[in-house]
């Protein structure tokens, strides 16, 4: 049978997962979005791209939410983008507002999905979604860290003049300027990256990594990245479909491992058709340890205010 995945937000990212997904051959997908026609031009339009493209994905646009039933997994990407200057939190109340009139719908429709956040801030947003849809913690993760390895990746093959498909990379933590990008677990096949780079010109890749999301919306001006977040939902999209069980890092409730306890915060897990299956606890040392604390309390932060939201009160004012 064809499996189905939801896209809740029809903009840059929301419509280039669609594409992606369907391209790759995936599963159908359902287009939502809550600017009329936006879903449902986009859908036909990418309609239109599958004689061309040689793929028999069914794709629908909508408005409303009956479309998405029977979704094994529902992406979420609605929310505001970040505008220059702006910092992934100030987006939190008005995202947090928008996630609130959308999963309810997704709990009614798509009650056994597996929830996968993009909307910013990432890790907060997740916690959200989490808190909202009432789904075991299995089956809500964000999508950030994938992205930030991917940068880095990106970033090391360009300054190496090597194959991005050689490198491979971890970052983990929080998705923000707080990030943990591990020297250690980026390697060259196998090689760790240290043994071949400059520790300056190494720390100049991280750096770069750690602002990778402001670099592109410096140079777009109106908007952020969507490609590369597009490429790395559809990873993790293909994953849990196919149930390859890869390794990859996602944003998920952590219940005592790196020795965090309930926060929601990026670390490697094992993702296969129930969703995260395993959180894979490798050993830090004791700076990567901190460095994942630091960003942990960042988040934990973000999560009261979105406690504070729950609760009816007015967070970004009363929280200061
Ligand atoms: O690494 C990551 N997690 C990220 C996160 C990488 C890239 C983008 N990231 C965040 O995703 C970004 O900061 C935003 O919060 C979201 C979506 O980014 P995108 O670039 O796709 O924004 P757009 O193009 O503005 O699209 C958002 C769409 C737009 O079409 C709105 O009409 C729609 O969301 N929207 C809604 N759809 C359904 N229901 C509601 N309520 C709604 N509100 C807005």
């Amino acid at each position: 049978m064809r499996q189905k995945v939801a896209i809740i937000g029809a903009g840059n990212v929301g419509a280039t997962c669609a594409q992606r997904i369907l391209e790759r051959g995936l599963a159908d997908v359902a287009l939502v979005d809550v600017v009329e026609g936006l879903a449902q031009g986009k859908a036909l339009d990418l309609a239109e791209a599958a004689p061309l493209e040689g793929h028999d994905g069914f794709i629908s646009g909508s408005t409303t939410y009956e479309g998405i039933q029977g979704a094994a997994v529902v992406v979420v990407t609605a929310g505001l983008a970040r505008k220059p200057g702006m910092s992934r939190s100030d987006l939190l109340e008005a995202n947090a507002k928008i996630l609130q009139s959308i999963i309810p719908n997704v709990v009614r429709h798509a009650p056994e999905a597996i929830l996968l956040v993009v909307t910013n801030p990432l890790d907060p947003m997740t916690y959200l979604a989490w808190r909202l849809s009432g789904f075991p913690t299995e089956r809500v993760l964000g999508m950030a860290g994938v992205l930030d390895s991917a940068r880095l990746r990106a970033f090391a093959a360009q300054k190496l003049r090597l194959s991005v498909k050689d490198i491979q990379a971890l970052v983990l933590g929080g998705h923000g300027d707080s990030m943990v990008p591990l020297k250690r677990f980026t390697t060259v096949s196998g090689v760790p990256i240290a043994e071949l780079l400059s520790a300056s010109d190494l720390e100049a890749l991280i750096q770069r990594t750690r602002e990778g999301g402001a670099e592109v919306v410096k140079l777009l001006k109106t908007g952020s990245a969507f490609y590369a977040p597009a490429s790395s939902v559809a990873d993790m999209v293909q994953s849990i479909l196919r149930d390859e069980k890869r390794v990859l890092p996602a944003s998920v409730c952590l219940k005592g491992e790196y020795g965090l306890r309930d926060v929601f915060c990026g670390v490697p897990v094992r993702l296969g058709a129930r969703g995260v299956e395993q959180i894979l606890e490798i050993p830090l040392d004791p700076n990567e340890k901190a460095a994942l604390a630091a960003s942990a309390k960042g988040v934990r932060q973000d999560m009261d205010v979105v406690d504070a939201f729950l609760k009816g009160a007015d967070p970004v004012k009363k929280g200061g």
